[in-house]
């Protein structure tokens, strides 16, 4: 099923120039960017986005870390792209993450694990509508999705 899902490269894999590479890990699995920014986080944001951990004794690093440089955000859209993106994504805690995933290959701490992906359909819909206003999409076709796709 064609869906759509958050994904943001956080401060840290931005400051260190990480970008590029973890996009084209997106990109070469066929994956299509719909909507991409870099960006200030503001503190109003970052607690939206991150409401359901308000209570957690991380919530204050948290949102300092995510406030602390610019992110890369950025709209992916493919078949079950949500699961796909948090396969890849990884564990929470980089050192239990899978080798192979952007976590496990790039990342230590839980607090510096370098990238967000949502988590469900309903999170998607959030964290889109939260960072992306309908002008910021591109309605395009790639010219080889009659290959990736069966
Ligand atoms: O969705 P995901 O990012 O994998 O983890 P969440 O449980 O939603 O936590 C969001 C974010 O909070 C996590 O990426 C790092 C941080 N965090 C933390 O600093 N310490 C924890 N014990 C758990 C999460
Ligand atoms: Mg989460």
């Amino acid at each position: 099923m064609k869906q759509r899902t958050f994904t943001m490269l956080k401060p840290d894999a931005v400051k260190r120039r990480l970008t590029g590479e973890i996009l084209a890990r997106f990109e070469k699995r066929g994956l299509k960017i719909v909507a991409a920014k870099t960006l200030m986080i503001s503190d109003d944001l970052a607690k939206t986005h991150y409401g359901e951990h308000s209570d957690k004794p991380f919530f204050g690093d948290l949102i300092s870390y995510i406030t602390s440089g610019p992110v890369f955000a950025m709209v992916l859209e493919g078949d079950d792209v949500i699961s796909m993106v948090r396969k890849m994504v990884g564990a929470t805690n980089p050192k239990e993450a899978a080798v192979g995933t952007i976590r496990g290959d790039y990342a230590i701490d839980t607090g510096r694990n370098i990238v967000h992906a949502s988590d469900s359909e309903e999170s998607a819909e959030r964290e889109i509508n939260l960072f992306f206003d309908e002008s910021e999409f591109c309605d395009y076709e790639l010219p080889d999705e009659d290959i990736i796709y069966e």
